[in-house]
């Protein structure tokens, strides 16, 4: 006798509406009866369409409260829904860019369908934080806008579940776990570890030897440290396992490297404001580089010498700039880069130089896949500290801090030096974010609406602030036609771009759980041969522009707030 399949009735549930990354919502919400069931049963109806049956996908996430039931759900609602397997990581744990990886790498010889990831990323966790679920595709990726819609559509609708409420699988220790299920057939869980073939994913890519040079001092007469912050999410057991067994470091350099399922009640999200003592133990000089990483493991922030602040529209330029550095790049061709709209340019004077190609796509990692996919870019970033590669379908945090070093070994000089030669050779294109965090939705709105409707009337309008005058040369909400497979993405940020290619962007975020947050981005090209202005702070150089952005948007008059809740 096998395990029952029980059919559940169940009725919808109102904003089953998966965001720029998936699914996002208070713990007390997924809480509900249900609701993870029925999430879950349209996951695998809409993203596995005809290859349900039989199918094979990775589960895990970043640990948060909540992480352990919902594995338990995804497990008996795949049994009774007659997938063959699960890779599920020990405890439910992997981080996004660690099970990008597992998908895409296969599993005995066999294709991979898919993945599940719980994680509300950099949102905060625990029983009154935010939990969230996200369906990978079998390229490794986030699902593209398509399937998550259809996803959405079945929960609408849905009526009934399937589970194999009997099933108990002990997904804390690493294993094969088999079992019948009655009229569907044999069902089986891969426990796997969670760090392994992430960390020899890492080896391929990296010369570790010479990384682990630099950081002995081998190269330079001199130790190389790192502070590096974990946050409490899920970078730390790789982040150990990478820097100090393999490379050498100090583990006492190493912050917060137990996941939490509260995050330790922080914010795991690698900013100025959320990672603040890290830039502050920065500021002694006792270290070379620093760097923080968000809850699911896919966001890095770099950090120089005395807490040197590396914007991430620079970084990922310079990482595009000194590809050549890093031994995956020189086996393979590269035809071009990617950036999302609202980073600045800096990635697009380098393509320029190299005679590259360079995409400028919608907010969100899922429009990078096809570009991917198609081999059309190598490397891509978004100004959210969002820094990755081909080698997986997701940003990824400890790439991008590898990457930095491995830079760095090769080029034997501090991150300052780096980017400011960087500067010197390209212009800088300064960059500053401005988070409204938790604002009243309804004020939200009708900001963006009151704003959308003048754009028509803004074009070859002059905006003046401190003495510094503007003209407009476009102004619209940005569209997006995929160059692979001609899908279009609407209303994608409200844009105002001035006749010296200066630039104020607004957009709603879609990642929050509760009220809205308005990100107002600000960027503006200082020329290399300005050399007055070229290394002044980013706030004093955009201060016009942001003066410009907050009034023309009545920012104050919609949302009450004098101030925004981080400033990138
Ligand atoms: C934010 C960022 C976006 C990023 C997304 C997911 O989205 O702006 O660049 O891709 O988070 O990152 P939004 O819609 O809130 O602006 V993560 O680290 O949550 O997977
Ligand atoms: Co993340």
């Amino acid at each position: 006798m096998g395990i029952a399949v029980v059919e559940t009735p169940t009725k919808p549930f109102a904003g089953q509406k998966p965001g720029t990354s998936g699914l996002r919502k208070r713990v007390p919400e997924f809480q509900q009866l249900n609701y993870t069931e029925n999430f879950v049963q349209a996951i695998l109806d809409a993203g596995l369409g005809s290859k349900k049956k039989g199918a094979q996908l990775v589960v895990g996430g970043d640990g948060r409260f909540l992480s352990m039931e919902a594995t338990n759900v995804i497990i008996k609602v795949s049994a009774a829904n007659g997938l063959s397997r699960l890779i599920v990581g020990q405890n439910g744990f992997l981080s996004t860019p660690a099970l990008s990886n597992l998908i895409r790498k296969g599993h005995e010889g066999r294709v991979v369908d898919g993945g599940i990831i719980l994680t509300a990323s950099h949102n905060p966790g625990g029983p009154k934080g935010d939990f969230g679920i996200k369906f990978n595709c079998e390229n490794g990726g986030p699902a593209p806008d398509h399937v998550t819609d259809s996803i959405y559509q079945i929960t609408t609708k849905i009526d009934k579940y399937l589970i194999a409420k009997d099933l108990e699988c002990d997904f804390t220790q690493v294993g094969r776990y088999e079992y019948d299920i009655d009229g569907v057939g044999h069902f089986t869980v891969d426990v796997i570890d969670s760090v392994t073939a992430y960390v020899d994913l890492m080896k391929d890519i990296f010369d570790f030897p010479k990384i682990k040079s630099l950081l002995a001092g081998e190269l330079t007469g001199r130790k190389f440290r790192v502070l590096l912050d974990s946050m409490h999410g899920a970078t730390g057991p790789y982040i150990s396992t990478i820097l100090v067994d393999c490379l050498g470091a100090d583990a006492n350099d190493l912050l917060r490297t137990v996941p939490k399922p509260d995050f330790g009640g922080g914010h795991p999200d690698p900013n100025l404001t959320y990672a603040k003592t890290l830039v502050e133990r920065l500021h002694t000089g006792e270290h070379d580089l620093g760097a923080a990483f968000d809850g699911d493991g896919d966001r890095n922030m770099i950090l120089g010498k005395n807490g040197f602040f590396v914007c991430p529209s620079d970084s990922l330029a310079v990482i595009a700039d000194n590809i050549d550095c890093i031994p995956y790049f020189r086996t393979r061709k590269v035809n071009g880069f990617a950036r999302s709209m609202p980073t600045a340019g800096a990635v697009d004077l380098v393509a320029k130089a190299k005679g590259l190609q360079v995409y400028e796509t919608p907010t969100g990692w899922k429009y990078f896949g096809n570009l991917m996919d198609a081999g059309r870019i190598a490397i891509c970033g978004e100004e959210s500290f969002g820094t990755g590669s081909d080698h997986i379908r997701e940003k990824d945090g400890v790439w991008a801090l590898l990457a930095w070093l491995q830079i760095l070994a090769e080029r034997k000089e501090t991150v300052e030096e780096i980017v400011s030669k960087h500067w010197q050779k390209y212009g800088r294109n300064v960059f500053t974010r401005y988070d409204y965090e938790n604002v009243d939705a309804a004020g939200a709105n009708l900001l963006m609406t009151f704003l959308e409707a003048q754009l028509p009337a803004f074009v070859g309008r002059d905006f003046s602030a401190n003495g510094v005058t503007y003209k407009v040369a476009v102004a619209d909400n940005f569209q997006y036609t995929d160059p692979v497979d001609g899908s279009v993405a609407t209303k994608q940020g409200l844009r105002i771009v001035f006749e010296d290619g200066s630039r104020l962007v607004f957009r709603l975020s879609g990642t929050g759980s509760a009220g809205a947050t308005i990100r107002l981005y600000v960027d503006s090209y200082i020329p290399s041969n300005d050399s007055s202005r070229l290394l002044l702070p980013a706030h004093e150089l955009l201060k016009p522009l942001v003066l410009i952005a907050l009034d023309v948007c009545k920012m104050e008059q919609f949302t009450n707030r004098k101030a925004p809740t981080v400033i990138t």
